[in-house]
């Protein structure tokens, strides 16, 4: 497979389909800007300063006038891709951007393919493969969390830790070289470990924010379980403000699960409400009690929910871990100690704010805010295969400990895209909208 070729004008709609007050069609390429000045009428682009804006016409091949607009243009290498660039923003309307779109591609242009633009600006060097992704991230990021995230990453934020690690591993290896070719002058191995075991510790400081960073940007899911009656249903509706499982006094209410989505602190929530756990012979109820059970296993995290007015019932298997504990109906007098229960009441809204609070610190607790986290596979995948040979390093005898080393090397390098495959490469772009 073979990536597009850098050297034709690419143009594309990069504003949504839809009608809108402004859309946008984005040109790129060597040449696109005399492209562009054949179809406009106003101050030419090519007359432009460097980077500046002008208001004319678009006209057609035969001089027609499509519409009003403003022509940004670019000069390479200083835009978004390196190369000649202009943005043509137009009246938002899908008639007018496809028939601006038609028209560039009549004059010579060709359909770019998703995020070509943004590869070009990997191809030409004008942002690592981290940012590129960064601006994917960026772009379908739909909570608060993972918009700080793809911006952090988009600045950078990532790959400068990246490289930063590699320049220490770098070092190393020349160190075990000189210690192999002059072993009376070099380091002694012992010093080698002494300055691996801070590389690993970041690797594996990095790697830990991954769990978090995948829940920033794809949401998590919680499982509400707990006996009959525990107050459930009740949560649910407390905390999505209003009111869309069924509430009753009656036990065994809620018999399916039932998912709500939601947000809290930041961070999108799919909330599910499970049948009450306890012990039944009447069959649709059991297999809404298995299926509780099920859901609890598979969620990010569980919320056990045990009623604090009521003598305590025996806890189901529940991966505890995962787990955190509610005693619920706060606003009732409580018949067992609740210490170590987050202690709510969907009745007066009491508590629910720090449940939030608390649920938003266990799904992201091993991220710190103001740090940067992972929050894309790729990154996580090569950033555990350098984990690996950095503590095969350690183990290992000096002189061969410069393998290893490489081998992690390589692992950070691949996070930048630095001697990417194509298909890697080509993986990456496949997700991105067309005119990013
Ligand atoms: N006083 C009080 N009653 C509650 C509270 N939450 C739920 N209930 C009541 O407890 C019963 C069971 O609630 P529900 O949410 O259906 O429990 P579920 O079976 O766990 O879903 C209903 O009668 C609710 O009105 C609360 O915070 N305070
Ligand atoms: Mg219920």
């Amino acid at each position: 497979m073979a990536l597009p070729s850098l050297h034709d004008i690419i143009a594309a709609i990069a504003t949504p389909p839809g009608k809108g007050a402004v859309g946008i069609v984005r040109v790129s390429g060597e040449g696109s800007l005399e492209l562009v000045s054949r179809l406009w009428r106003g101050k030419s682009p090519l007359e432009l300063g460097r980077n500046a804006f002008t208001y004319g016409k678009i006209v057609g091949q035969g001089g027609e006038s499509l519409d009003e607009a403003l022509l940004l243009a670019f000069k390479g290498p200083h835009s978004y891709t390196g190369q000649d660039s202009a943005e043509l923003h137009t009246h938002g309307s899908p008639a007018v951007l496809r028939k601006v779109l038609q028209t560039l591609i009549e004059a010579g242009a060709r359909p770019a393919g998703p995020g070509e633009f943004t590869l070009r600006a990997y191809l030409n060097g004008k942002m690592d493969l981290a940012q590129a992704e960064s601006v994917l991230s960026l772009v379908e990021s739909e909570s608060d969390a993972a918009r700080r995230q793809a911006l952090r990453g988009l600045s950078a934020g990532l790959s400068a830790k990246i490289q930063a690690l590699s320049e220490v591993l770098f070092d190393l290896l020349a160190h075990i070289q000189a210690w192999l070719d002059y072993p009376e002058e070099g380091v002694e191995p012992a010093e080698i470990q002494v300055r691996l075991e801070p590389v690993l510790g970041e690797v594996r400081h990095l790697l830990a924010t991954a769990p978090a960073g995948r829940i920033a940007q794809k949401g998590a899911r919680i499982a509400l379980v707990g006996a009959p009656n525990a107050g459930k249903s009740s949560l649910l509706n407390a905390l999505l403000g209003y009111d869309r499982a069924i509430v009753t006094p009656v036990a065994g209410t809620t018999r399916d699960y039932l998912e709500a989505p939601l947000e809290i602190a930041g961070v999108p929530i799919v909330a599910i409400d499970t049948a009450g756990v306890r012990p039944t012979n009447d069959l649709v109820e059991k297999s809404g009690v298995e299926r509780a059970l099920q859901i609890a296993q598979e969620a990010d995290l569980v919320l056990y929910l045990a009623d604090s007015s009521t003598l305590p019932t025996e806890a189901p298997e529940l991966p505890w871990e995962r787990t955190l504990r509610v005693a619920t109906k706060a606003d009732l007098e409580a018949q067992w100690d609740t210490g170590g229960f987050v202690l709510v009441s969907s009745t007066t809204g009491f508590g629910l704010d720090s449940l939030r609070q608390t649920i938003h610190n266990r799904l992201l607790k091993d991220a710190p805010e103001g740090e940067v986290w992972i929050t894309n596979e790729r990154h996580a995948e090569a950033l555990a295969r350098a984990e690996s040979h950095l503590q095969e390093a350690l183990e290992a005898p000096t002189d061969l400990a410069g393998l290893s080393i490489e081998g992690a090397l390589e692992a950070l390098s691949e996070i930048l895209g630095k001697d990417v495959s194509e298909e890697v490469i080509d993986r990456v772009f496949r997700n991105f909208c067309v005119g990013k």
